[in-house]
């Protein structure tokens, strides 16, 4: 059992329709984390809410580049994964899923918002230099512990996870409130690369409030 203490939050990353069934990057199964997620957010004192939100013609879409959707590309911060147009800014595929009611979310994170740059981690973008903001305000609030769930594990869940602990924090996945789009081996490497960040692992029914 993990109680859940006051300086714990709860970052929901990109629980949108883009990502659920009929959207335009469905997640498998996306939808399921949704009822997970609104039952986990009751019993949080900090609620964060990330939102993957592009240009249109945003550098990670393959229609931008002439390319089928999945491939890679090579851009001046790295190697890009080309995805299907999405969560384009303002779009209904960029909304929260309709199912998701977490009232008491406090904070919402955009990301992705710059054209030529990525950003899976709620907390750092892909150029590994620009900061979103969220860092500074989990400390101002005090936030020691992060739990972090949400679509995709193996892409933003996981680049949030990691790029938590790189900034200090307690970091704990809750797996049943996740799912994967598993690219390849991408699923089983973004497990490998949390653990050896000291990510740790958790489902929900080991959450219990104070
Ligand atoms: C995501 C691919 C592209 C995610 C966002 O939320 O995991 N994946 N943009
Ligand atoms: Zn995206």
């Amino acid at each position: 059992m993990i109680e859940i203490l006051p300086n714990d939050a709860l970052i929901v990353v990109d629980v949108q329709s883009d990502f659920c069934v009929g959207g335009a990057l469905a997640v498998p199964d996306g939808d399921a984390v949704v009822p997970v997620v609104n039952r986990l957010a009751e019993l949080f004192p900090v609620v964060v809410l990330t939102q993957d939100w592009h240009t249109p013609g945003h550098v990670s879409f393959a229609s931008s580049h002439d390319a089928a959707p999945f491939a890679t590309t090579e851009l001046a911060y790295g190697t890009q994964v080309l995805w299907p147009d999405h969560c384009v800014m303002g779009t209904e595929g960029a909304a929260f899923h309709p199912e998701l009611k977490v009232p008491a979310a406090q904070m919402v994170v955009r990301k992705g918002f710059h054209p030529e740059v990525d950003s899976y981690s709620a907390f750092l973008e892909a150029d590994h230099a620009t900061a979103t903001g969220l860092a500074g305000y989990l400390r101002e609030r005090g936030v020691k512990r992060l739990f972090v769930c949400g679509l995709a594990t193996d892409f933003c869940v996981a680049w949030t996870a990691m790029d938590g602990r790189k900034t200090g924090f307690a970091v704990t996945v809750i797996e049943d409130a996740c799912r994967a789009i598993d690219l390849g081996d991408s699923l089983a490497k973004a497990w490998t690369d949390m653990a050896g960040l000291g990510v740790e692992r958790a489902v929900s029914a080991d959450l219990v409030s104070a």
